[in-house]
């Protein structure tokens, strides 16, 4: 048996069920990607951009009620529903394979069977993995195209691994949302997913792969596939600390990934090494090596322009495909906020997401969710190591949410236990990134609500006891960009400012950095960040540092039904932190007489 047996018989199997008129192998090659980019522009879904402004980048429409995640039909699909756990949709394996093959039966008639093999990671690196993906979606096939490394390299890894992949089945179906099914099998390594075409629903690499099996196989084997960003932040000195930071979806993870830094001409640079995803092992060395497994970034176009993320401007500035942006009568793209000086009104004559005129009762010229596709090495502040294999060795975890109030700018946990706790209990207000209500605040364990393969209960006790096999662990911080005054102002600059918060972080991480302890943790004193050349008054940084324990025994009060749904399989230490929190801000509010007094 060759090592493509397996492969060619699943091939087989999708083919028999799908009923494709062509089958196309997908070899990863630029000229194959044109191949794919004029069948769309052909049957009208994709145009060509301004070649001046933007070479070889291409525009595509989804289908107007296909712009975004959909968790309400997303599932983990476990012979145990307790694997699974209280926060993920499931099914019997069984069950939703009945359910769904209908879907799929015949569902690629008249269509183009693409068949894309992938590697996420790095393909030298121990946690790489090879994907296949069929689909009969060519904007798929270009997206992975730059998403992940796809073609012979696969090819070339499964004939090394000895024919191991994930393999992932998917269909645009007839796009009805009522058909649409996102299935995870984590036990056999499967994904089905059916009845969208678009981003993480769509291109299997990424959350279905890489987050919700991924943090399966690290349960089973000893590692972690976290929603999270890496960065490597450069001193004058030139060393380099590295830290992962999960950020819930679209609070602004690949702007911090790309940070330009305002004081690099004082020495201090951040280097880029991913925006979405970290996959982390344990070192020979005790240490935890993190490496980016994607291959391209697939961000959230309103909002990023020149002022905010000119990395991101940057690399989307050529070969790149964009998607439910509007287009200007100079075919370039148009979204919210791209031009600072007129951030809401687009050129007179552009064409909005859904193709039609601008005007301005139409609100938004491009979809909330509207996303560029971009290679990560075009961004100008990739790291030299963003490809080794081994990673790179992370020093910090920072979780973050978006709230108005309650919590600080920064504030650095006790210990790892306590770190694990500050992640286990993030809170932030939602975004476009899923479908439902946005603004609406909601408990998101370290940015993996959406992604967590199994029950998040035993994934905290997995971190707990990772941890436990780590000479040092990282130090774990949790940050808030998005605090506000009473009058609903940002009371931070944020963006590039951001730096100097990293910079707070690298000091405590070298023992140094002045803080403070609160009930809630280390904050930095009013005089603890380097300021410099930032126009903040006193008063401002009093309030973004504030910890007012009322606030707090409220959220304490509202974790905890939260912890309690996960029943036995929540963690002791998760149990103890919740109660010595509640315990400290007691003792802030009640404080027990000193002696003498
Ligand atoms: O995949 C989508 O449909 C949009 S959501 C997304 C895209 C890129 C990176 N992260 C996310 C997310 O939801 O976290
Ligand atoms: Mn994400």
């Amino acid at each position: 048996m060759s090592s493509r047996t397996a492969l060619e018989a699943w091939v087989d199997e999708c083919v028999r069920l799908t009923q494709p008129d062509s089958i196309v192998w997908c070899d990863g090659s630029e000229e194959e990607y044109q191949r794919l980019i004029e069948t769309m522009i052909q049957d009208g879904s994709m145009e060509t951009l301004n070649p001046q402004d933007y070479a070889n980048s291409f525009l595509y429409h989804s289908d107007p009620s296909d712009v975004a995640r959909t968790e309400k039909v997303t599932f983990i699909c476990t012979t145990r529903q307790e694997d699974a756990g209280p926060l993920n949709n499931w099914m019997a394996p069984d069950e939703a394979k009945a359910m769904a093959l209908p879907y799929f039966k015949d569902s690629m008639r008249g269509r183009t069977m693409y068949v894309i093999p992938y590697v996420m990671g790095p393909v030298e690196s121990d946690l790489m993995q090879v994907g296949v993906e069929v689909t009969d979606s060519a904007y798929v096939a270009a997206s992975m195209r730059i998403m992940t490394r796809m073609g012979t390299v696969a090819l070339d890894a499964l004939d090394r691994n000895g024919g191991e992949f994930v393999p992932g089945l998917h269909s645009i179906g007839d796009l009805d949302p009522e058909h649409r099914f996102i299935l995870h099998f984590p036990e056999e390594k499967l994904i089905w997913s059916v009845g969208s075409g678009y981003g993480g629903n769509a291109l299997l690499g990424k959350k279905c792969l890489s987050l919700r099996l991924a943090s399966w196989m690290g349960w089973k084997n000893g590692w972690l596939a976290e929603h999270m960003l890496i960065l490597g932040l450069q001193n004058p000195q030139g060393e380099v600390t590295y830290m992962a930071g999960a950020f819930p979806s679209a609070c602004g993870k690949t702007n911090l990934a790309m940070l330009v830094s305002p004081l690099e001409k004082e020495g201090w640079k951040v280097w880029t090494l991913g925006d979405d995803i970290a996959w982390m092992r344990v070192g020979e060395d005790g240490r935890l090596w993190a490496v980016n497994p994607e291959h391209g970034f697939f961000g959230v176009a309103p909002g990023t322009n020149s002022k905010t993320n000119p990395n991101a401007m940057k690399s989307l500035s050529r070969n790149a495909i964009f998607t439910n942006v509007a287009v200007t009568p100079e075919h370039d793209p148009w979204w919210e906020d791209i031009d600072p000086a007129n951030p809401k009104t687009p050129p007179a004559g552009t064409i909005n997401w859904l193709g039609k005129v601008w005007e301005p009762s139409d609100g938004p010229a491009a979809h909330p969710n509207s996303r560029f596709t971009a290679p990560a090495d075009q961004c100008p502040s990739i790291s030299p190591h963003w490809e080794d294999p081994q990673g790179v060795p992370i020093s910090a975890f920072i979780f973050g949410g978006r709230r108005a109030g309650v919590t600080p700018l920064v504030y650095e946990a006790l210990d790892w236990q306590h770190g694990v706790f500050l992640g286990a209990s993030m809170t932030s207000e939602t975004t476009a990134a899923a479908t439902g209500a946005v603004g609406v605040l909601r408990r998101d364990p370290m940015a993996m609500r959406p992604f967590c393969g199994y029950n998040m209960g035993d994934y905290w006790q997995h971190w707990l006891t990772l941890g436990g096999k780590l000479k040092t662990p990282p130090k774990v911080f949790y940050v808030n960009w998005f605090r506000k005054d009473e009058d609903g102002k940002f009371l931070w600059p944020g963006f590039g400012q951001n730096v100097r918060v990293l910079m707070w972080m690298a000091e405590r991480i070298n023992g140094a950095g002045k803080a403070m302890e609160t009930p809630i943790g280390y904050t930095p004193t009013t005089d603890g960040l380097m300021l410099d050349g930032l126009d903040i008054a006193p008063e401002t940084m009093e309030k973004l540092l504030s910890v007012n324990p009322a606030e707090w025994e409220t959220e304490w009060e509202e974790q905890r039904p939260f912890f309690e749904q996960f029943g036995d399989h929540l963690p002791r230490a998760i149990e103890q932190q919740h109660k010595a929190l509640g315990e400290r801000l007691r003792a802030v509010r009640e404080p027990s007489p000193v002696a003498g007094e």
